[in-house]
């Protein structure tokens, strides 16, 4: 059994709504309470867009591989809403739901699919803020630092 750490934004559409639907989801697929932080509201991070997002980081017990996780948490976003998150560019759109794997337990996982833990998840406010929230004792394995020591890294 491992504990894997999920972060949802949206900020298109009924944000708090469709990251409800969200949790409820991966709570009936992963057979676990979700361990859940506060919303968190930000500006859209590498784009541009009037839209504010809504970010939860949740921790879901999980007994099956991570990338069964990975396909279980795509299905749950086609689901929901099947847009597409990139434009024609590659670059960053709008999106009603987004729901990220950040970490599972302190594993390192780099393959085509899936790398864990996220690799820019140092760099973002909304997904350390919720991360300090549900597992301030988790340690970054690459990086050897706790949520907060990120938070002060970033200076957020
Ligand atoms: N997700 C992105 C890009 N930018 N900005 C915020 N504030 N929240 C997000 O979830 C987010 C983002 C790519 O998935
Ligand atoms: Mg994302
Ligand atoms: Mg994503």
């Amino acid at each position: 059994m491992s504990v894997a750490y999920i972060n949802i934004g949206s900020n298109q559409g009924d944000s708090h709504a469709v990251i409800e639907q969200a949790i409820a989801l991966i709570e009936f697929y992963s057979r676990s309470a979700a361990v859940r932080s506060d919303y968190i509201t930000t500006a859209p991070w590498g784009f541009e867009s009037q839209n504010e997002f809504q970010n939860i980081g949740i921790a879901i017990d999980w007994d099956k591989s991570p990338l069964e996780l990975l396909d279980t948490l795509q299905r749950i976003e086609r689901t929901i809403s099947p847009s597409p998150h990139r434009d024609a560019d590659g670059l960053y759109i709008d999106r009603v739901i987004d729901i990220d794997i950040i970490a599972i337990d302190e594993e390192i996982i780099n393959t085509e699919r899936l790398t864990v833990p996220h690799p820019r998840m140092h760099l973002r406010e909304f997904v350390l803020k919720p991360m300090y929230q549900i597992a301030p004792g988790w340690r970054h394995p690459m990086l050897a630092a706790s949520p907060k020591e990120l938070i002060e890294r970033l200076g957020c």
